[in-house]
């Protein structure tokens, strides 16, 4: 039996969400687990739905063109939903997209399917906003006056926290897409819970290595190889460096290349410079202004951390 609606999402804690309330307002719906360089293969499981609902995948540059012909292609027989919040490809004007960059994709999900949740779904959606850093925007502080926030960041602080544990283990996460489907509480799923303190206790490690090991530059200040959380390690990085950025990168002996997150402490433009500059070492990057990642090769690790630290030093001038 062919499948009717099928959702993709981004397996952070904003794609969890998301995806719970796409699942929400489609129940039964098969529910998949992609990324920005994915998606392109990914949205192969989809050729027989009738609706397509992707939600939290970042539409990158470099792939902007093959994704925009072959969801355009896939929208002529599905009705497709593209629901995302990164900051998009310039003139990328589609039909199909529903877009926001100043909310997070779990809120956008929520108002578009508004009509067929039951309002207290919108917990879930400020679970996201939280996970994503959304939660002081217009949309978001409206919602949140509607709970008690101290329960909703402990709440959403238990998936972000418990997701930090098993990235890549999607059987689970899709488990945690089905429990919030149902509004379950984060902190009553026991395996998110359990992960939650795990995480919380490898964090306050990490942070103490990074505190003793980070190393600063201009702009920039970067950790390599902490074994740890790499989104929390860049965090860290700019808070313990004391400059706008931090980059923490991790090495991927397999394929010989870095795995590189970078934050910044305000809006640095970071999708942009973090594309450009692992671009001219052969990498791919981007994200948000204020977040980003991606993949460097890695001899040039080196020659990306200086680049980003060089465009960042000459543009605040
Ligand atoms: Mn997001």
């Amino acid at each position: 039996m062919p499948a009717e609606t099928v959702i993709f999402t981004h397996g952070d804690c904003d794609g969890i969400c998301s995806g719970a309330l796409a699942l929400a307002a489609h129940e039964g719906a098969p529910v998949f687990f992609s990324n920005p360089v994915s998606i392109l293969d990914d949205l192969d499981e989809a050729k027989d739905a009738d609706r397509i609902v992707v939600c939290d995948i970042a539409i990158n540059l470099p792939r902007a063109r093959d994704i925009k012909n072959k969801v355009t292609k896939l929208s002529k027989k599905a009705e497709v939903i593209y629901i995302d919040h990164h900051p998009k490809p310039p003139r990328f004007n589609v039909s199909w997209l529903v877009h926001d960059t100043n909310s997070c994709a779990a809120q956008l999900t929520y108002e578009r399917f508004r009509k067929s949740l039951d309002p207290d779904m919108s917990r879930v959606a400020i679970y996201g906003a939280i996970g994503d850093y959304k939660d002081q925007t217009p949309l978001a502080m409206e919602l949140l006056k509607t709970w008690d926030s101290r329960s909703l960041y402990y709440e959403a602080g238990t998936i972000a926290q418990g997701i930090a544990i098993g990235r890549k283990d999607y059987d689970h996460k899709r488990d945690i897409v089905q429990l919030l489907s149902k509004n379950v509480l984060p902190s009553q799923i026991p395996s998110l819970a359990k992960n939650a303190i795990k995480a919380s206790l490898m964090e306050e490690e990490l942070r103490l290595r990074i505190e003793k090991s980070v190393v600063r530059l201009n702009s920039v200040s970067y950790v390599i190889d902490m074994d740890g959380f790499i989104s929390k390690a860049a965090i860290y990085a700019h808070i313990y460096g004391g400059t706008c950025v931090g980059v923490a990168a991790e090495y991927l002996k397999s394929k010989d290349v870095y795995d590189v997150s970078i934050r910044a402490k305000g809006d640095c433009n970071l999708n942009v410079l973090v594309d450009m500059a692992a671009r001219r070492c052969g990498g791919t990057g981007g994200g948000h202004p204020m977040a980003a990642g991606g993949r460097i090769p890695a001899a040039c690790i080196m020659d990306f951390i200086n680049d980003l630290d060089a465009m960042l030093g000459s543009r605040k001038k």
